[in-house]
């Protein structure tokens, strides 16, 4: 049984965890391998993957849970495009903008297929920490605030299984972990047969940890969700023992380096906790106080409206 002062450390942990590998990442992003983890040094701004999980957790804590609307909204009010968007979502704010519904207008996206890239759960971390302890609601929620801007059923998916890993990584403790395990249970959650397919590697690559070009060749590290939720996974289950180790080997298989960053840190920092990640990055994170005290509120919101 988690104290409600780790609990909290956890909320704080998983969101600055975000920032920091967003934030490690951004100047790899795009770019090919090999980095080596001398190269990676904190500084800088965050990107759209932070600003867009600051806008969930805005959201969470104003309307008291998930409101789709409210949270589109509050999408577009923080829209800053020089934090480097992906093509789909600022469009989708300005179809809202004009008029469509919140949850109608990702549907318009790549001729109607909606899109599939990993916006939805480069962002879902404050979902994954409110709704840590109610997987079905949690399943529901992911779902829903994926259709803001990914109605593809592969960047929905992707976006639930980053929730997922977030919720297992809140609940669970240094002592009291297994990776093979936690990957079980994943198993119990997706449906989709390409992350059913790369949840089996996962395991398969811990057991016997191959190199990076393999990990990218199997895994993927590209823009896509399914390229990309899978493989920021293995990086934090292949380094449960430091937060520091995890996002630098996250960072460094190249690629979407800052969403893989964020998404690994989230994990991560639900995992370790606000104390796990180096002080050096925490406090030259950019508004690093904010990130925090909002942290704290969702948490706060949390303990204190029980549903
Ligand atoms: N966009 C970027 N980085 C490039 C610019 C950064 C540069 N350094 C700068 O500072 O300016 N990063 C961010 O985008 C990714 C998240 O993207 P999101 O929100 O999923 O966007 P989108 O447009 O929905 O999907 C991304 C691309 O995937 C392809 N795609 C998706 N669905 C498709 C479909 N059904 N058919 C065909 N293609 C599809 C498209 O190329 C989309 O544009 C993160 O990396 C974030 O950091
Ligand atoms: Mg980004
Ligand atoms: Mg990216």
């Amino acid at each position: 049984m988690l104290s409600e002062l780790q609990l909290k450390s956890k909320f704080v942990g998983a969101l600055v965890g975000t920032g920091v590998g967003d934030t490690l990442g951004r100047p790899f992003e795009g770019f090919r391998r090999p980095f080596t983890v001398d190269t990676v040094k904190f500084g800088g701004k965050y990107t759209d993957d932070t600003e867009m999980a600051i806008g969930v957790a805005e959201s969470l804590v104003e309307k008291q849970g998930f409101d789709g609307e409210h949270m589109a909204w509050t999408f577009i009010r923080n829209f800053n495009p020089s934090r480097g968007y992906g093509w789909g979502p600022p469009q989708i704010f300005k179809w809202i903008k004009e008029g469509l519904s919140w949850d109608k207008a990702s549907r318009k996206l790549f001729n109607g297929t909606g899109s599939w890239g990993n916006g939805a759960a480069m962002r879902i971390v404050p979902i994954g920490t409110f709704y840590f302890d109610d997987f079905e609601e949690l399943k529901k929620v992911a779902h829903q605030s994926s259709l803001i801007t990914h109605s593809h059923i592969l960047g929905i998916e992707g976006a639930v299984l980053q929730a997922c890993s977030v919720a297992l990584a809140v609940r669970l403790t240094p002592e009291s972990f297994d990776p093979q395990i936690f990957v079980n249970k994943l198993l119990q959650i997706v449906q989709e047969d390409v992350y059913r397919k790369k949840l089996d590697i996962i395991r398969k690559f811990l057991r016997g940890k191959p190199d990076e070009v393999r990990i990218i060749e199997e895994l993927g590290n590209g823009i896509a969700a399914f390229d990309s939720v899978p493989t920021a996974l293995f990086s934090f289950l292949s380094h449960p023992k430091s937060f520091k180790e995890a996002v630098r080997y996250a960072v460094c298989l190249g690629g979407d380096s800052d969403t893989i960053g964020a998404m690994c840190g989230g994990i991560s920092g639900a995992f370790h906790g606000v104390e796990g990640i180096p002080d050096e990055w925490r406090k030259n994170l950019e508004n690093a106080e904010y990130i925090e005290s909002l942290a704290e509120k969702l948490w706060q919101v949390k303990t204190t409206y029980k549903k």
